[in-house]
């Protein structure tokens, strides 16, 4: 069983399994490089030889647990039809979803469109670099994407709370979403992840009176379509308000906190298997900094089963030999 398959199913303490939320990405200059020459993001995304061959690069550097495919939880709106682009310093922007297109869309021509993101983890889960290691698949959760097809850019930008209003629309998206989400799951797993972890980046965002509707009933449902492909699932509600109450409805295999979460509150009211937290930022700063905050985390969850990893993704200033001081770090510890 891989590191990580023991701390979950067997609920192993001890030496903790590490992996990093955006371990692929632009801090890496080997992943700067690929992108130089590949400005669209998105057939990026699409090129079986480039992803794959990305996802496998922070392992070829560093002695990690897990890989995870390099996609986007935009590819999922991308392959419902709606254009997805993303534009250097201003992020994703997507054109207006068109209930009537969307709803029109096939099973056969969804999964067509993402065949490479399914032919990639294939290739990737036969690779010697991921033996004995998890290949992690991943979606947005519904809430997180009707954000962004809905309001069309980050809501970090701007916020459009107009759309709050609309309840066909958000009803009917939700349905579509869940079929389709659930099809994208499965082609994960089908073809080798071995894991899945849900991101709901915009679950702080959501008023108290929407949460039940929009991301418990909502996220629940995929989180036991996931577990009935015995697979695990890792869900990361990032700065939701109530990260206790969600555990005890959604019951994920594996909650991931974010930096502003308190730890030690969280082991004491839930026994699910944590993952991360660490505040990226502290990557930005020294070695010593660094390791006194890892320190913490590992210290706190020395009697809990626990994944390193960070409170949200490896920040693109991040030079990469403080990731590998922190991998040793963690490694060497116990
Ligand atoms: O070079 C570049 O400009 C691309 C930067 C980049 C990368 C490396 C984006 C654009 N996406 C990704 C890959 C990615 N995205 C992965 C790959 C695997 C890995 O972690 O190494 C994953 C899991 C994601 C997931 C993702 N995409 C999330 C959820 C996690 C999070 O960060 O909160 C979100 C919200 C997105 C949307 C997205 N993708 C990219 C951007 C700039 C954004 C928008 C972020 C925002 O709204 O602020």
């Amino acid at each position: 069983m891989t590191p990580i398959q023991e701390c979950i199913r067997n609920k192993k303490v001890g030496s903790k399994p590490i992996w990093f939320m955006r371990q692929a990405g632009r801090y890496l200059p080997e992943f700067r490089k690929i992108r130089k020459l590949n400005k669209n993001f998105i057939k990026l995304c699409l090129d079986v030889n480039l992803s794959s061959k990305i996802t496998l690069q922070p392992l070829k550097r560093f002695d990690l647990d897990a890989a995870i495919i390099f996609s986007d939880i935009l590819m999922v709106p991308y392959g419902l039809g709606q254009e997805v682009i993303f534009k250097k310093n201003f992020g994703p922007e997507l054109n207006s979803l068109n209930l009537e297109t969307i709803s029109e869309i096939k099973d056969s021509e969804f999964s067509k469109k993402l065949l490479p993101v399914y032919k990639s983890i294939k290739k990737v889960s036969k690779s010697k670099l991921v033996n004995d290691k998890d290949l992690i698949g991943f979606v947005g959760a519904p809430w997180t994407l009707l954000v962004y097809m809905i309001n069309k850019c980050s809501p970090k930008r701007n916020l459009n709370k107009k759309f709050f209003k609309d309840k066909i629309l958000i009803k009917e998206t939700f349905e579509i979403l869940d079929k389709f989400l659930k099809i994208h799951i499965k082609n994960q797993i089908k073809n080798g992840a071995t894991i899945i972890q849900i991101f709901d980046s915009w679950a702080g965002l959501l008023e108290n009176k929407y949460i039940e509707d929009y991301i418990y009933d909502r996220t629940l449902k995929l989180v036991n379509f996931i577990k009935s492909y015995k697979v695990p699932v890792i869900c990361f509600p990032r700065e939701i308000k109530n990260y206790e109450k969600y555990c005890k409805i959604i019951k994920p295999d594996v909650i991931n906190i974010d930096y502003k979460t308190n730890p030690e509150k969280i082991i004491k009211k839930t026994d699910i298997v944590v993952q991360g937290g660490l505040d990226p930022k502290f990557l930005l700063t020294d070695k010593e900094k660094l390791k006194i905050e890892a320190k913490r985390y590992l210290d706190i969850f020395k009697d809990h089963p626990y994944i390193f990893n960070l409170g949200h993704g490896v920040l693109p200033k991040t030079n990469p030999q403080m990731l590998d001081y922190l991998i040793k770090f963690v490694k060497g510890y116990y």
